[in-house]
């Protein structure tokens, strides 16, 4: 395949920087950590590397040095849309390459073959209590399909090499980037279409398939599209993608690395927010607007009522971005043009007139702006998709190609295991009365 053959010669071209900074430039400094950070959770020493994405706090992302406008005008687009193809975005992030119509139809056409789930898959699924969280349901169907790892057969037979491995973890990537819509789609109609299932449609891109998976129409196709490429990357050290990066440095396969990633994201903090700012927007709704119209009076003391009773305001803050993150004003401009009159729109929009004030008063966020999770959910909410407990398998089936691509380049590049050092409470003390280590 073109796009495999591309990469080989991407990675052992890249490979020399790799080696030549370890080696001539091993111990320049490039940060320092204070007893701050090592307490609070690591905040921005710079530990991590990776090309895919880059995290600016006031630009925010950029998918292989492109801002998101940029990413999406420069890809091929699906057919009648204004939309990329996710195949099209998923060739763009493992190579830094364009792709050409063509480049994008090969990918489409091996995502196809790849993309039949093994039914063993859907019968471990189908065994868990219907009231499972779907994330969890999601996790473990990438477990179940372990199985199937090449990488693990690779290990298995005694064949693994530094420099060819990450051959058989794009092929896990690919198997596993192909397959996540198809599950998605399967647990969403398991749990809130009675397990009506719907065959997958051959002719279709990954987006306008996982729509028509899911019951829903054209007007949805775009959704999907621009949904997973919004969500696919935000660089290294968020937690599903330093997660999946962590426990793949243990060589331990693609499967197993991408199901613990996605188990960090099931975290309220992290990718759960969406479905945590749905279900404050509809109970503010309830609440306050049964016999008014949401004003910005209420939404002040609905967000303070919320932050008095010690909890966050989700979908706003951020720990890297101090900025309107640009995926929110992604999905924004989305909503103004095809749902400018949704009512939850409107709410949503009020609360980003409130919120970042109220935040600010507040005085404990370093960022009181909105973050993706704040729009998302209302878009999906729009077109019909209203069980908002499944807005972080949405989440997930988007953050596996950023996952899945990252850890394909550390194995072409050879990261080590990860294993950061800790230190002791007393030895901290120590050091804060001497001033430093
Ligand atoms: N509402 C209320 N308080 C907030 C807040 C919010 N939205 N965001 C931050 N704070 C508080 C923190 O809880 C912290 O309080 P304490 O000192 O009492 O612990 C303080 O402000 C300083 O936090 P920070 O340095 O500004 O932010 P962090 O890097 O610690 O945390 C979070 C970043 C995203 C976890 C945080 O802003 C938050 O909890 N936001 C709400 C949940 C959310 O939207 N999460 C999704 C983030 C994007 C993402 O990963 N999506 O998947």
């Amino acid at each position: 395949m073109a796009l495999k053959e591309t990469l080989r010669q991407k990675i052992e071209a890249f490979r020399p920087r790799t080696t030549k900074l370890v080696k001539e430039y091993g111990k320049v400094k490039i940060d320092e950590v204070t007893i701050e950070q090592c307490i609070g959770g690591a905040r921005d020493i710079r530990s991590l590397v990776t090309d895919i994405s880059y995290l600016d706090p006031q630009e925010g992302i950029r998918f292989r040095g492109k801002t998101i406008p940029e990413t999406f005008a420069c890809l091929p687009k699906a057919a009648g849309s204004d939309y990329p193809t996710v195949e099209a975005f998923w060739y763009f992030l493992l190579t830094g390459d364009i792709p050409t119509q063509a480049d994008m139809e090969e990918v489409l056409t091996e995502w196809k073959r790849r993309q039949n789930v093994p039914s063993y898959v859907f019968d471990t699924i189908r065994t868990l209590p219907r009231d499972s969280h779907p994330m969890a349901m999601l996790s473990i169907g990438i477990t179940a399909m372990q199985r199937d790892s090449k990488f693990a057969s690779l290990y298995n037979a005694g064949k693994f090499s530094k420099l060819t491995a990450w051959e058989t973890v794009y092929e896990d990537a690919c198997d596993i980037v192909a397959r996540i819509p198809v599950i998605a789609a399967f647990i969403y109609n398991l749990k809130y279409r009675e397990d009506r299932q719907i065959a997958i449609d051959p002719n279709l891109d990954m987006g306008a398939n996982f729509a028509h998976m899911i019951g829903q129409g054209k007007a949805y196709q775009d959704v999907a599209r621009m949904y997973f490429i919004l969500h696919s990357d935000h660089e290294s050290g968020n937690v599903s993608a330093h997660t999946t990066h962590l426990v793949h440095s243990a060589l331990s396969d693609p499967y197993y690395a991408y199901a613990a990633g996605l188990n960090g994201l099931a975290g309220p903090l992290h990718g759960r927010a969406n479905q945590e700012v749905l279900d404050w927007t509809i109970k503010f709704q309830e609440k306050y607007c049964k016999d008014q119209e949401p004003t910005k009076e209420l939404i002040t003391k609905a967000l303070w009522d919320t932050l008095n009773s010690g909890q966050v305001i989700p979908g706003y803050g951020h720990a890297v971005l101090r900025k309107t993150d640009p995926r929110y004003t992604s999905q924004r401009e989305f909503c103004q043009k095809h749902l400018p009159n949704d009512p939850l729109f409107k709410l949503v929009s009020m609360i980003f007139e409130v919120a970042p004030g109220v935040l600010t008063e507040h005085g404990k966020t370093k960022n009181p702006w909105p973050n993706v999770d704040a729009q998302s959910g209302v878009i999906q909410w729009h077109y019909g998709v209203k069980e908002w407990d499944f807005y972080t398998v949405l989440f997930g089936v988007g953050r596996a190609l950023g996952c899945m691509a990252n850890i394909t380049w550390d194995r072409g590049l050879g990261y080590a295991i990860e294993r950061p050092k800790s230190v002791t409470t007393a030895m901290l003390e120590e050091w804060a009365v001497k001033g430093g280590r």
